[in-house]
């Protein structure tokens, strides 16, 4: 074949400017879509200015990873079953620099970038906060210059999109793909086999050695497809790499040659099941077999694919830690463990202690929650029958691994049996959070409490059998997405007094905090924030048709549904203050806008029932017209990235009132304080270092503290006591039981008053005070506005810490070996 011909870089896609803008986006339009002014509609030309952006992507991408293959840089592999990438257009527009050349070009040809912004389906390939933690990293590996790439599954149907029928949630089908994808890339000559089912067996090589097999598998084929991921003004751009499934042959000709082609085609839709659907559940495990074939389809594709690469610029296997670093999202992907070893032991034929050696030094493992029914197990015959492979080397790595534990603790059995990678109950399961822990070099919490409790409960005895594997990388967002693009009047403010260092270095925030004695500047900040308000506002009139005053408290709690993270509390302190007015209608109470948005998992009854609940005392206090603005209830429907984006701008109280000890780390938290919200919580997850960076004349704690949870839950709780002890909360009790809010549907919210009578789990009667105590002074201070501006701009200021390009550098310099050098 003759030598392929390099006629440089082609400049065409080189020109930033709004003409090139121009140009580029009409080409688009006619010969990529075969469109003109006349027959384009608004999504082709959202499409057409998104292959605009995308065409000055590619040229940088092509060359960072010609740079990393030849500087055979060290990569770093991001393994996640999720990531909740949300909208790209804005994020790459503000990346490349490209946002107002962009903008003018749209208004030239008669377009406006916001309606065009507004066609992008989010990309919700993730559920909650770990999915969002994972593309926020994303960005700042890109934007760190990391040779960073990210792994998982192209999902053809992402997190549900929720509508709230009648008060309750009803689930539709996300088809974010169906009109198209202008950020992919397939790449079908990456495409790898999978197998599945099968048998395992030993028997001998060839030179008589003992050689392990998995034979009689039924493959699947691993399709690549590929996203740019761009870092911030630097040129960089890394590559989000998801698999999708496809069958291995066309049809199973056996049945098609029987004639039964239905069967044929069926079998063949099956196996595409495997990607189809995002599981919707965020903090609980439920063990289908479809999820652990998902879990193994896309990591033994992503090893395939790291080793081919590994391979292509080295030679010896055991220098792949030093030229492979894997970080386990969790312990969704901890089957690549096995699975490696599987390659290195099973085919490229090294010695079991060499190949473990390899595997323990690139794999590091992140864990996001304590939460007993989220930590996933696998029933024995399940992964026996999927993979009996790698139940052999799980076996065989748990063999090896109790023997030097009961080395070190000699007869201590329950140990043995608390560490083991088995669990010996009626069926035998497999604990994938001890397989992670024993293939990894590094075990890490989100939040240095969750850290500390990793340590002191749930890997207890791993830390003391270990304790050097142990570390602590406090959770981070991306203040480019949740600050620059979000809130746009806010970033411009911040860069006007102290330049824009800060969109590559957060703790420059700390500028600010001279600006808090200076009244015009608060003037302004106050200025930004009003803006904001009455935009959500006129969102909330246009999407739910409900009224809010723009000058109320905006108090808002957003994220997942779920019972420890206490919705609920929050409720009953609505409706406590709803008693208040109605008790005494002259009542000086500070008017607020509640606002409330999250998903409940669809099998998740309880928080289904949270969602009612809400959406029925929004209805009561809504519509009572004694009440007027002074209270104000909404629930926005399908909580999502492009959402939160507007919400965030907008807050000033952030709810985060988990029950503590519960929540590993939580990232809204972050995203209201960069935004100026000041935070009303818990001493919880990351809660904790935002008191300490903010001072606790800056946050309102409250509540029992993590540790007097676990007494009080040993030592016996009676959530009765709380409620006599408590007028206002027997009175919420009261309201709830005489159907005050269910006046059609009689014993509706029963479910809700018995799990609190009856034991309340998560402590909401025990800190129901004091929470109200804290809420009351929170409005004492809220009157106070100068006061309450500072404290506002003191948040931002020194939100710095919780950036997720501090969180990235320390894992690039404490867990995967490929320290950032950056100029401060
Ligand atoms: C979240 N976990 C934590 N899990 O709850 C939150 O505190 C933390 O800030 C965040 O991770 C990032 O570290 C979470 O989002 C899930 O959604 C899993 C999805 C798959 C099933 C198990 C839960």
């Amino acid at each position: 074949m003759s030598q392929k011909k390099d006629f440089g870089p082609s400049t065409i896609f080189k020109d930033m400017t709004k003409k090139g803008m121009i140009l580029s986006f009409t080409a688009n339009r006619e010969y990529s879509l075969a469109k003109d002014r006349y027959t384009a509609t608004l999504y082709d030309d959202f499409f057409a200015t998104s292959i605009a952006v995308r065409d000055r992507l590619v040229e940088r991408w092509i060359s960072t990873q010609q740079r990393y293959h030849n500087e055979n840089r060290k990569r770093v592999y991001y393994f996640s079953m999720e990531f909740l990438i949300g909208r790209l257009l804005g994020n790459n527009l503000m990346n490349l620099g490209l946002w107002e050349a962009t903008n003018d070009a749209l208004k030239d040809v008669g377009l406006e970038l916001g309606q065009i912004r507004d066609c992008e389906a989010d990309a919700g390939l993730g559920n909650a906060g770990l999915g969002r933690l994972a593309a926020c990293y994303l960005d700042s590996m890109a934007t760190l210059g990391i040779p960073a790439h990210g792994y998982g599954i192209r999902y053809e149907y992402g997190i549900f999109n929720q509508k709230i029928i009648n008060g309750a949630q009803v689930e539709f089908p996300d088809e974010w793909l169906s009109r198209g994808n202008p950020w992919e890339f397939q790449r079908p000559e990456y495409a790898v086999k999978v197998h599945f089912y099968g048998r395992a067996y030993i028997d001998k090589d060839d030179d008589g050695s003992l050689r392990a097999h998995w034979a009689d598998t039924d493959d699947v084929v691993a399709m690549p497809y590929d996203m740019p991921i761009s870092g911030y003004k630097n040129d960089v751009v890394n590559t989000l790499r998801l698999w999708s499934a496809k069958s291995s042959e066309e049809f199973d000709l056996s049945y098609f040659n029987d004639g039964d082609y239905e069967r044929a085609v069926y079998d063949k839709v099956l196996t595409e099941n495997i990607s189809k659907v995002l599981y919707p559940n965020d903090n609980l495990s439920q063990g289908r077999e479809l999820r652990l074939k998902q879990e193994y389809f896309f990591t033994a594709a992503s090893l395939a694919d790291i080793v081919r690469r590994f391979k292509m610029e080295n030679k010896d296997l055991r220098e792949i830690p030093k030229k492979v670093a894997i970080q386990l999202n969790d312990t969704h992907p901890a089957i690549a463990i096995p699975e490696l070893m599987r390659i290195l032991v099973d085919a490229e034929r090294l010695d079991w202690d060499t190949a473990w050696d390899i595997t323990v030094n690139t794999f590091a493992y992140t864990n996001h929650t304590v939460m007993p029914e989220a930590i996933e197990t696998w029933p024995v015959p399940m992964m026996e029958k999927i993979l009996p492979r790698h139940l052999q080397i799980i076996y065989e790595i748990n063999y090896r691994f109790l023997k030097e534990v009961a080395i070190s603790f000699p007869g201590d059995n329950d140990r043995l049996r608390r560490m083991s990678i088995i669990e010996e109950s009626d069926i035998k399961r497999v604990r994938m959070g001890n397989l992670s822990v024993i293939g990894s070099h590094s075990v890490n919490g989100v939040s240095a409490l969750h850290s500390q409790l990793l340590k002191s409960n749930l890997f207890k005895d791993f830390y003391e059998f270990t304790p050097e594997k142990f570390t602590n990388v406090t959770n981070g967002i991306t203040q480019r997405r949740w600050l620059m693009k979000a809130n746009v009047k806010q970033s411009d403010l911040i860069t006007d007094v102290i330049g824009d260092g800060w969109a590559t270095d957060l703790n420059k925030l700390e500028l600010l905090l001279p600006c808090r004695d200076d009244a015009s500047f608060r003037k302004k900040w106050s200025a930004v924030k009003d803006g904001n308000k009455k935009e959500l506002a006129s969102y909330i009139k246009k999407v739910s048709g409900i009224s809010i005053d723009h000058n109320s408290l905006f108090d808002i709690q957003v994220k997942r549904i779920h019972e420890y993270k206490r919705q609920l509390l929050f409720a009953f302190y609505i409706l406590s203050q709803y008693l208040k007015l109605k008790s005494d209608p002259k009542a000086d109470i500070l008017p607020r806008t509640f606002i409330l948005s999250g998903k409940a998992a669809p099998g998740y009854y309880m928080a289904k029932l949270i969602i009612r609940f809400v959406s029925a005392v929004a209805e009561v206090v809504n519509k009572d017209r004694a009440i007027g603005d002074r209270l104000k209830v909404v629930f926005l429907e399908n909580y999502r990235v492009s959402l939160a984006e507007r919400i965030f701008p907008a807050s000033e109280l952030s709810e985060q009132i988990s029950t503590a000890g519960t929540e590993a780390s939580g990232t809204g938290c972050m995203k209201f304080m960069v935004n100026g919200a000041v935070t009303i919580g818990t001493m919880d997850g990351a809660n904790i270092e935002i008191a300490k960076a903010v001072g606790k004349e800056n946050i309102f704690t409250f509540g029992l503290k993590s540790d007097e949870i676990q007494a009080l839950r040993s030592n016996g709780y009676n959530p009765r006591e709380y409620i006599e002890r408590s007028s206002a909360l027997s009175d919420v009790f009261r309201l709830i039981q005489a159907n005050f809010l269910s006046p059609v549907d009689f014993g509706l919210f029963e479910p809700l008053i018995r799990s609190l009578l009856n034991g309340d789990y998560f402590f909401v009667c025990a800190d129901f005070d004091a929470y109200c105590e804290k809420q009351n002074e929170v409005s004492r201070a809220y009157l106070d506005r100068d006061r309450w501006i500072k404290r506002s701009i003191t948040n931002a200021a020194k939100s710095g810490y919780f950036s997720s390009d501090r969180a990235v550098e320390e894992y690039a310099g404490d867990i995967w070996g490929v320290p950032v050098k950056r100029a401060k």
